[in-house]
């Protein structure tokens, strides 16, 4: 990277406005907008192939969204909604990905995006008010404006466990799955982790693989998805109610198009709070814990629903060795991102499946024929699947190699954990944008959602800034003190951070500070508060106009 105190650079107008890093549905989304409706020079850096993103990278076996297929699309455009058609209630990953392009081509966006191209570093300059980006195929780029979209979950956490360079057979991430596929025919399996990647996974491998050991650390709560085609009816209902549908949405904590039923667990008696679990459990998917208001904010309240999904495995798990280490479960429901599921727990009444408890017996080695435990036990695999998660919303931005004022690397201001303002901007780094970074309500939600907020604010900022002859905004050290101590607080209202072990916290990655890093206000909350500043005159950052810039040069 250039030094911006001492390069001289050819030009000195910045050849593009903007530089967009990633070309998921977030990275789309802020192309069009920036293109299309403020007609600015925007490139997006993408090191795929093709869009998609999350969608893009995650092709392993059983790989689908967990929000209803109607909801997880772009609602900015009527059109767009009304020319897709979507074939199940949970869509899988080649439908979304089909999507992403269906919206890449109907908004004409992959002429902007460079695909294949790494982004390797970005640097300020303080002197030109620019971003510099490298990227791995030595491109140098030039932009007013940096945004990163990198998604929060696309860092694989592979476990750094001694002797996996040694093992003979074949290793895989589910985030980094291999595009043609992996047979696992006949084949003895590890599977490392049970979250909600692992919980999809484990009964689509279990069909064909010889034998399946999923190695368990934390048991996981999990509802039955019920995911079936959408009849024509269904699709005709659910394009019927668009406009209500998007109300909802809007409406939501999380994003999601269905309520949070306002009542307590309390209000009612055992008995009907019993047959209100059943009828949530026969409805399926992320709905369940929607049925009463403080099953996320009471642990008495929460206990109940605890209680009724671990007696569900109980009941469903026939073995109760295997039932009791599933249902063993050390946190509150929810408190993790509640996996949902297509039979998983009835997974472990195959033959050909087992459970091993890693939270008793620790996994000590990959040796070259398989795994070993603490104990010695040796299991003997030929092909280890790593549902290991991710390093969680920090984890891409800090490998951007991104510099701010004064060379002041990302790496270094987030030293004790991810710090800005409204999720969405470092003091700092001026002009740079964070969309669904931490400290936003990104991964609570219904991730479409958060994005169009995220991405239509920065866009109206922008627009308001080039009206209004601003160079530069940069959130104030002030305000973003006091974004982190509101995410804080918002955390510590609800039973989130008892889960020690969630990537909420950056529990999962070894060393990573310990930091709740979402917003758990509620999204539409969080709406209000962004509105706000803006109304406000972008309350909370420094505006400064190209004159002054000009001055202090
Ligand atoms: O990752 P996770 P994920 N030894 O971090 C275990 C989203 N998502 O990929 O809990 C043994 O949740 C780890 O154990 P522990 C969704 O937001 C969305 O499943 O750390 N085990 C845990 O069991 C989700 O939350 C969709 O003790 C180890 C598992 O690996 C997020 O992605 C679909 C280990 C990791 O679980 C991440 O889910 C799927 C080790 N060394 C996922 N290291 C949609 O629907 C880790 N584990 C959009």
């Amino acid at each position: 990277m250039p030094n911006a105190a001492t390069s001289a650079h050819p030009t000195e107008t910045p050849a593009l406005d903007a530089i967009i890093i990633g070309a998921g549905l977030s990275g789309m989304y802020q192309l069009h907008c920036l293109r299309d409706r403020l007609g600015l020079r925007a490139q997006v850096l993408e090191a795929a192939d093709g869009v998609g993103g999350t969608w893009y990278w995650n092709r392993y076996p059983g790989a689908r969204c967990d929000s209803e297929s109607h909801s997880y699309c772009f609602q900015f455009s009527d059109e767009l909604l009304k020319e897709w058609e979507w074939s199940e209630r949970y869509p899988q990953q080649p439908e979304i990905l089909r999507y992403m392009n269906f919206v890449a081509d109907k908004l004409d966006l992959k002429r902007d995006i460079r695909f294949k191209t790494r982004v390797t570093g970005a640097e300020y300059d303080a002197a030109r008010n620019v971003w510099h980006v490298s990227t791995d195929d030595g491109g140098r780029f030039t932009a007013t404006y940096l945004i990163t979209a990198v998604g929060c979950l696309s860092t694989a956490n592979v476990p750094q466990i001694p002797g996996l360079e040694s093992f003979a057979g074949k290793a895989y991430h589910t985030g980094l799955w291999p595009h043609e596929g992996v047979d696992f025919r006949g084949k003895r399996v590890a599977q490392i982790g049970t979250g909600s990647t692992g919980i999809q996974a484990a009964p689509v491998i279990a069909e064909t693989a010889g034998h399946l050991t999923v190695f368990q650390r934390t048991a996981n709560y999990s509802v039955p998805a019920h995911n079936a085609p959408l009849s024509p009816e269904r699709k005709k209902e659910l394009m019927d109610r668009i406009e209500e549908t998007r109300r909802v949405m809007r409406s939501t904590p999380n994003g999601h198009p269905f309520q949070i039923v306002d009542r307590s667990v309390f209000d009612v008696s055992d008995e009907e709070r019993r047959r209100i679990y059943e009828k949530q459990w026969e409805v399926g998917g992320l709905q369940f814990r929607a049925a009463f208001r403080d099953i996320l904010l009471d642990k008495k309240a929460n206990d109940t629903a605890a209680e009724f999904l671990k007696d569900k495995i109980r009941s469903i798990v026939k073995d109760p060795k295997t039932a009791a280490i599933l249902a063993d479960i050390d946190h509150p429901y929810a408190a993790k991102r509640p996996p949902i599921d297509s039979h998983y727990f009835e997974t472990f009444n195959r033959d050909n499946v087992s459970l091993v408890d890693v939270r008793s017996d620790p996994i000590e080695a990959v040796t070259p024929t398989g795994i070993r435990l603490k104990s010695g036990a040796e299991h003997a695999v030929d092909i280890i699947v790593f549902a290991t998660g991710f390093d969680a919303m920090t984890g891409s931005l800090i490998k951007l190699n991104i510099k701010g004022r004064d060379g002041l690397p990302l790496a270094k201001a987030w030293e004790a954990g991810p710090r800005n303002y409204l999720g969405i901007q470092v003091s700092g780094f001026p002009n740079m944008f964070t969309l669904t970074g931490p400290g936003s309500p990104s991964v609570l939600c219904n991730m479409p959602v958060p994005i169009e907020q995220h991405v239509e604010w920065v866009t109206d900022c922008i627009a308001h800034m080039r009206k209004n002859g601003i160079a530069r905004i940069e959130a104030k050290p002030e305000a973003m003190d006091r974004w982190v101590a509101h995410v804080n607080d918002a955390a510590k209202a609800t039973l989130l951070p008892e889960a020690h072990h969630s990537w909420y916290l950056g529990a999962n990655v070894p060393g990573k500070p310990r930091v709740f890093m979402p917003y758990a206000g509620g999204m539409a909350r969080f709406r209000d508060i962004c509105n706000d500043v803006a109304a406000k005159g972008y309350e909370g950052f420094e505006l400064t106009g190209a004159e002054r810039q000009a001055a202090a040069e």
